[in-house]
């Protein structure tokens, strides 16, 4: 390979940070977790993480309460995945949990991580509410994904970036900034995405193992989606309800790629799904462009997540559920600034600043 263009510096850490590391270098047997369903960014900072400790001599290995999609076999080979069984946990002196700081997050495996005599670490990028009940955590709120983290800390580790790592950071950046086109995408994340070029990701190949390998049945599930799109709020809320299907299973259309396209109408600023996946139980995924902040939606329904991608699960049936959101999103548009009143450039913001 030719000589990479180009080296990531990670910016100094935080004294809080620095504490992270020193539990980590201090750890021997580190057990990696993460939260429900684990996404690209959860999946590929714990395979990231798990190189980077191995290659120091450590013993570091991933253990997550849902299996992963097929789609991320490819990072899942990159370290030891474990699904958890409902049993005792593997033997460890240290618990990282990754892209999420709530504990509860971790579902079922939460009382036994929180009873279990290690100490505890938090990588994370969300919002944290509630109790600090790490014994470290090495957040930044303003990262574009997990991944971003992870690879600071490589560097503060003095760790090399090796093409398996790079493979599983580059699909943490792609997964959280949508391929590099939400808001959160920034400097940072372009440099690290370059570097791992550099280190031998090819992204088209990541791009084709994540992304075009659905079933043959997703276009006609993402259609039937999309059809029932309805319009609130002048068009700027736009919502799909999911109903359970006849044979009582919750819809298996692909919430991401509905949402984009919802959020590809011009005047749409919110989008909401809200899948029904049990007979009280309503599953939310809200998205957001322009300056309607989701995640203070999906807090007000016992969620979270960030401004522009948030989400929650809501013990009401579907009806309910959809009609206490709509009026709750309506209400928050209400005070949310019209994104075509967003001026498009510092210029135009200027000459409004100055009432021009
Ligand atoms: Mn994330």
């Amino acid at each position: 390979m030719s000589t990479p263009l180009y080296q990531y510096q990670a910016p100094e850490p935080t004294s809080a940070q620095l504490e992270s590391l020193e539990l980590l270098r201090a750890s021997e047997r580190i057990l990696l977790t993460g939260h429900e369903r684990p996404d690209g960014d959860c999946l590929g900072s714990q395979a990231a993480l798990a190189r980077i400790l191995n290659a120091r001599g450590q013993s570091a290995f991933v253990l997550n309460p849902d299996p992963p999609e097929a789609r991320y076999g490819e990072v899942t080979e990159l370290a030891e995945f474990l699904v958890d069984d409902g049993g005792e946990l593997p033997d460890h002196d240290l618990v990282v949990m990754l892209d999420g700081g709530d504990l509860s997050r971790t579902g079922r495996l939460a009382p036994r991580l929180e009873s279990a005599s290690s100490r505890k670490l938090v990588v994370d990028h969300h919002l944290h509410e509630g109790a600090d009940w790490w014994d470290g955590a090495f957040i930044d709120t303003s990262a574009s994904a997990t991944g971003v983290l992870v690879r600071r800390i490589a560097s503060h580790l003095g760790a090399e970036v090796d093409a398996g790592t790079a493979r599983a950071i580059f699909t943490t950046l792609v997964t959280d900034t949508g391929w590099f086109k939400y808001s959160n995408t920034d400097q940072e994340t372009m440099l690290i995405g370059a570097e791992m070029l550099g280190a031998g990701v090819r992204p088209a190949q990541i791009f084709s193992d994540l992304f075009q390998r659905e079933e043959a049945e997703h276009p006609r599930s993402l259609s039937a989606a999309l059809a029932r799109t309805a319009y609130f709020g002048d068009g700027r809320l736009a919502v799909i309800d999911l109903p359970l299907g006849p044979d009582g299973r919750s819809s298996a259309a692909d919430g991401d790629a509905a949402l984009d396209i919802l959020r590809s109408v011009e005047q749409v600023e919110v989008a909401l799904i809200v899948r029904e996946i049990g007979p009280a139980r309503t599953k939310l995924s809200a998205r957001s462009k322009g300056a309607f902040n989701v995640q203070k939606l999906a807090h007000r329904f016992g969620g979270g997540g960030h401004a522009k991608a948030a989400g929650a699960t809501i013990e009401q049936p579907l009806g309910v559920a959809r009609l206490e959101l709509v009026e709750a999103a309506v209400e928050q548009l209400a005070v949310t600034k019209d994104r075509r009143s967003t001026p498009r450039s510092a210029a135009e913001a200027e000459r409004r600043k100055r009432g021009a």
